[in-house]
């Protein structure tokens, strides 16, 4: 893997740090805030690895000035944060929550007084409770409750945020949270999942354009998370199971997208499961939008058979048990420039759990570090093949709330003493500032 020594990105690429509402804010309850579909899940025994909950988190919702410093620190451009809909708006619908907003004014207000772009998601998955009483995602009048509040959010924000991102990963809430149930809401359906994603891509381009209608200005986007899906072996079936994984797994998420269409294999097989999608749907998905966010983690091999074991690879795991492969950033890069008319890209997420240590207050977090730099290269190694990526964000800013494994998981760059609420910048952090600073140098 090249190194990020003698790296040139160009002059306009935001670098940045990224964080969810639930995974870091706490203050579950505050100022008037509503239960969101993770709360719930939360209190389902076993669901979360260590039983743990967002009831307190990093505490950010308390401490964001102090974190806002921390992330201006690093010298980075921009920070990547999410709205809670349940804390501006308890039930999903109706009532707007002043208190809410007024947190989000005063986090965004700091940002700009740091100096940091706002680079704001509307959906990292705590959808208030009271809509999935109704039927949540699977309910098509939940499409019309998230646009009134996206309009909302870019009322009191859209002024002052560079960017808006409508979903963080649809496939995630689709599947994890609707097939294989082990996020929230729980719930086992492939059918469902299926409707769910399409509601979602639905919500997306409808709030994209009642955003831009009532005037607002930033960039509008979504976030995918991809990974180039490579056959275990040549073998046919091999190919066959990989080329299916593709379908469901990145073309189900691209095509209704950029193409307005979803991929006719795919729907073949989905049989009985397939979406109801209404006259209209499909163009209204298909959006112009300002940017594709993918958020990379690791690759993924098929097999038709028993499933790939990744100590296979020989290559380093994660302690998600995640596969290091950071040419597979650049070949997913490739891969969707060769295939699709992309608008410009960014790197919402990429960044990797380790477990750390703390030796005389600091934390040598050496393969967290590696792993960072190698995936920079590896876009830059994208780049220079022609693809446009505008920035890169690193997952994540805090070590924070991992979903099902609770607190387990760490993939800050910062720590966070869970006791105490104390931070300390990793190695890794102090390794990201001084490259940005270096970058900075070289584009003077
Ligand atoms: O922590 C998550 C984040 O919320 C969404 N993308 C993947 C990260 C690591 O699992």
């Amino acid at each position: 893997m090249t190194t990020t020594s003698n790296a040139a990105f160009p002059k306009h690429f935001i670098w940045g740090v990224a964080t969810s509402a639930f995974q870091i804010e706490g203050a579950s309850e505050a100022d008037g805030k509503g239960p969101s579909i993770w709360d719930d899940f939360c209190r389902i025994p076993g669901a979360i690895q260590d039983a743990s909950d967002g009831r307190v988190a990093c505490d950010h919702y308390h401490r964001w000035e102090t974190d806002l410093d921390l992330v201006a620190d690093l010298g980075v451009d921009a920070y990547r944060f999410s709205v809670s809909w349940p804390r501006v708006q308890p039930l999903g619908s109706g009532a707007f929550n002043e208190k809410g907003f007024e947190f989000y004014e005063r986090l965004v207000d700091g940002m700009l007084a740091r100096g940091l772009k706002p680079y704001l998601t509307l959906n990292h998955w705590d959808l208030p409770s009271a809509l999935q009483a109704t039927g949540g995602w699977e309910n098509r009048d939940t499409v019309q409750c998230y646009v009134d509040y996206a309009c909302e959010v870019a009322r009191h924000l859209g002024d002052r945020v560079a960017s808006i991102c409508t979903h963080n990963e649809p496939w995630v809430v689709a599947v994890l949270g609707h097939e294989s149930g082990i996020f929230a809401p729980g719930i086992k359906s492939r059918a469902v999942a299926i409707q769910v994603a399409h509601h979602l891509f639905l919500s997306h381009g409808i709030a994209v354009t009642a955003m831009r209608a009532q005037g607002c200005k930033a960039d509008m986007g979504i976030v995918l998370n991809l990974s180039p899906i490579n056959p275990a072996t040549d073998f046919d079936a091999d190919r066959a199971a990989a080329r299916r994984a593709d379908g469901g797994g990145l073309r189900w998420y691209v095509e209704p997208l950029l193409k307005g269409e979803y991929p006719a294999d795919v729907l073949e097989d989905l049989g009985a499961d397939a979406p109801k999608v209404l006259p209209g749907d499909m163009a209204k998905i298909k959006v112009p939008i300002d940017f594709l966010g993918v958020n990379y983690y690791m690759r993924s091999v098929v097999s038709a058979g028993e499933p790939w074991d990744v100590k296979a690879s020989g290559h380093e795991i994660t302690d998600m048990g995640w596969e290091v492969y950071p040419q597979g950033l650049t070949e997913l890069l490739l891969r969707l420039h060769r295939d699709y008319t992309l608008p410009p890209i960014y790197i919402t997420e990429n960044g990797a759990a380790f477990k750390d240590e703390v030796i005389n207050g600091q934390v040598h977090d050496r393969r967290r570090q590696k792993y960072i730099e190698n995936h920079i290269a590896a876009v830059l190694a994208a780049m220079r093949q022609g693809v446009r990526v505008n920035g890169y964000f690193v997952w994540s800013l805090l070590d924070n709330f991992e979903w099902s494994s609770g607190y387990a998981k760490r993939f800050g760059i910062v720590r966070v003493d869970y006791a105490t609420q104390e931070r300390t910048l990793k190695d890794s952090a102090l390794w990201y500032r001084a490259f940005l600073a270096a970058e900075k140098r070289k584009g003077l």
